[in-house]
Parts: structure tokens; C-alpha cells; sequence
């Protein structure tokens, strides 16, 4: 076994009130993860914190008992762990939650998180914290139970794109392979995390899609889900996803954009297709990601938000 997930077993052995802890706003490889790992911890009889900042989206609901999901927390740690963050700053609400763990350990992907825990599983080579999380779960030795195995299914499923993105390697194949011998069900999964949409979420959906504008010879698309829109479709914010990704479905687009109006803040999520790498973007604005999937957000309106952004681009589509 390797050394950094043995200490992570044995910090495991050593602990009872372990935290596990999740991004802001969390996506299905963050859930996927987090769930994964709650089911793997559960069934060693650990104390478990659950902290999660944000909605569970209506596609990951079917499959997350939310009761787990703690509103608050007040103890110590003995262990508190760390999934899908690529710096502190995105737990969000959790973050001093850190403060209360008596060790941290961070496991996740993205190439831009410089290992903020006591110990740090960072690997940007995998396609997703769910397929990390896999490698680790697995060199104990110890067999994935059917709910843990779709819990990393989800993590994987969503962060590759649908095993379509260029991190999806042949090892994430036959991760999927083992974990479809562990009895998931991808015919179900897919028909729930994709095939869900409630009309009125599809319905937002076609408005950001329908108001999209293209810049630099249609290389840079970009669209904002407006307080507007939401409102008026009566949805969330977390429940129109996809949008950026969809964009990037023009010919010659190279990098698509979306604009996310929140309280007092834009977040910004950028999607690439070839050469530009949108996390070295982001980082400039304080953010981070990959090379193909990034974002940041700015305390400032989507209009200033959107000038900056032409700005900052225009050299790149010279
Ligand atoms: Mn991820």
C-alpha cells in the first residue's frame, strides 16, 4: 500500500469522530465522494459529521439520505476529511470547521490545490476525487458494498463527462467495470442524474441557452443565469447545470462561459474544448479548476463581470 493512504488508514484506526466535508455548492463527484465515504467509515462504526454547504441538486437527491447531512456542528474532530476542494476557501460555510479537526486530510484532483490538509492525496492525473477516492478505499483490502461502488459510479460518471472528457484514462474504464461488477446500475443511474429534469428546470435551462452571445468569430460563447430566469422558472441556482458544457457544443467555439448572478457575487465557469487552459484563467481571479473545467467568482455584477471577462480574453482569440 502506498504511504500516504496507509497513514490515512491509520489516522482512520485511530479516530471516532471523524468530519467529512465536501465544496460549496456540491456537484456529483463531490457528492458521490462524500457519500462514498460516509457509507465506507459507517460500516467501521465511526462517528460521523457530514457537512455539505448548499443544496443537494433534485438529479443527486435519489440517492442521498439528507437526514446524514449535519445543519450544524459543535464538537472536535479527531479526524476531519476533505473531498473535491481544491484550497479551503471552498468549503464554504465549513471552512472553520478545520479549526475543530485534530488532523485533515485532503483528497482530491484539481491540479491548482497546493495540499492544504495535514496530509494531502492530490492527484491531478485522475478524472475525478470519486476514482481517487476508489484507489484509496480499495488498497485496504476490504470489498465495496453495492451503495458505496454507485456512490464512486456518480463521482466518476459526472466529473468525466460521461467518460467523454480527456482525464478519462483506460484505468477509469476498468474502475467502472470493477464497480458495475460490484452491481450498479448505469442504465438507472444515467436515467436519474441526466434524464430527470423537472420541466420548469428544463425550462431555465432553454432560457440561458436561448439569450447565449458569441464573441471573437463565435470562438467564445457565453450566457448568465440571471436571479431573473430563476425566478421566474421558479428553480435554483444548483439545479440548472450543464449549461457552460452545452455551449461548448458549437463548432468553433474554443471556450464557453456562464455567468452565475448570486446575493452579492458573480461566479464564473468556464469551459474549454482544445488548447486554452480556463483553471490558469480562473487562478488570475482567484479560482481554480482544470485545464478544461474552471471557475472563480468576483464580488461584483454579471454585466462588470462579463466586460472584465472580454477583456481578459480578447489576446487569447487574437
Ligand atoms: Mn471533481
Amino acid at each position: 500500500m502506498r504511504n500516504d493512504f496507509k497513514e490515512v488508514f491509520n489516522l482512520i484506526n485511530n479516530s471516532k469522530k471523524i468530519c467529512i466535508a465536501g465544496h460549496k455548492s456540491p456537484d456529483g463527484d463531490c457528492i458521490g465522494s462524500v457519500m462514498a465515504l460516509y457509507n465506507f467509515l459507517k460500516a467501521m462504526d465511526k462517528d460521523l459529521t457530514v457537512l455539505l454547504d448548499g443544496e443537494i441538486p433534485f438529479n443527486f437527491k435519489a440517492f442521498v439520505n439528507e437526514e446524514v447531512i449535519a445543519e450544524k456542528y459543535q464538537e472536535e474532530f479527531d479526524l476531519m476529511f476533505i473531498l473535491d476542494c481544491s484550497d479551503s476557501k471552498r468549503l464554504g460555510k465549513y471552512e472553520p470547521a478545520m479549526k475543530q479537526a485534530n488532523k485533515t486530510v485532503v483528497i482530491d484532483h484539481h491540479k491548482t490545490n497546493e495540499g492544504f490538509g495535514d496530509i494531502n492525496i492530490i492527484d491531478a492525473e485522475m478524472s475525478s476525487t470519486g476514482e481517487l477516492l476508489y484507489n484509496l478505499l480499495k488498497s485496504s483490502g476490504m470489498t465495496l458494498s453495492k451503495e458505496i461502488a454507485q456512490f464512486i459510479y456518480i463521482a466518476i460518471l459526472t466529473d468525466t463527462g460521461k467518460f467523454s472528457y480527456s482525464s478519462t484514462t483506460s484505468k477509469t474504464h476498468i474502475i467502472a467495470a470493477d464497480l458495475i461488477n460490484l452491481g450498479v446500475n448505469i442504465a438507472e443511474i444515467d436515467n436519474i442524474v441526466y434524464n430527470s429534469k423537472p420541466a420548469n428546470v428544463m425550462k431555465a435551462f432553454i432560457d440561458c441557452i436561448s439569450s447565449m452571445e458569441l464573441y471573437y468569430g463565435n470562438k467564445f460563447s457565453l450566457t448568465s443565469i440571471t436571479k431573473d430566469i430563476l425566478d421566474k422558472n421558479k428553480v435554483k441556482m444548483g439545479d440548472v447545470d450543464g449549461v457552460a458544457e452545452f455551449l461548448r457544443g458549437i463548432n468553433e467555439v474554443e471556450v464557453s462561459c456562464v455567468l452565475k448572478e448570486e446575493d452579492e457575487f458573480t461566479k464564473v465557469s468556464l469551459r474549454s474544448k482544445n488548447k486554452l487552459d480556463v483553471s490558469s484563467i480562473s487562478a488570475k481571479f482567484g479560482g481554480g479548476g482544470h485545464a478544461k473545467a474552471a471557475g472563480f467568482e468576483i464580488k461584483d455584477n454579471v454585466e462588470n463581470i462579463k466586460k472584465l471577462l472580454l477583456k481578459e480574453l480578447k489576446e487569447y482569440f487574437k
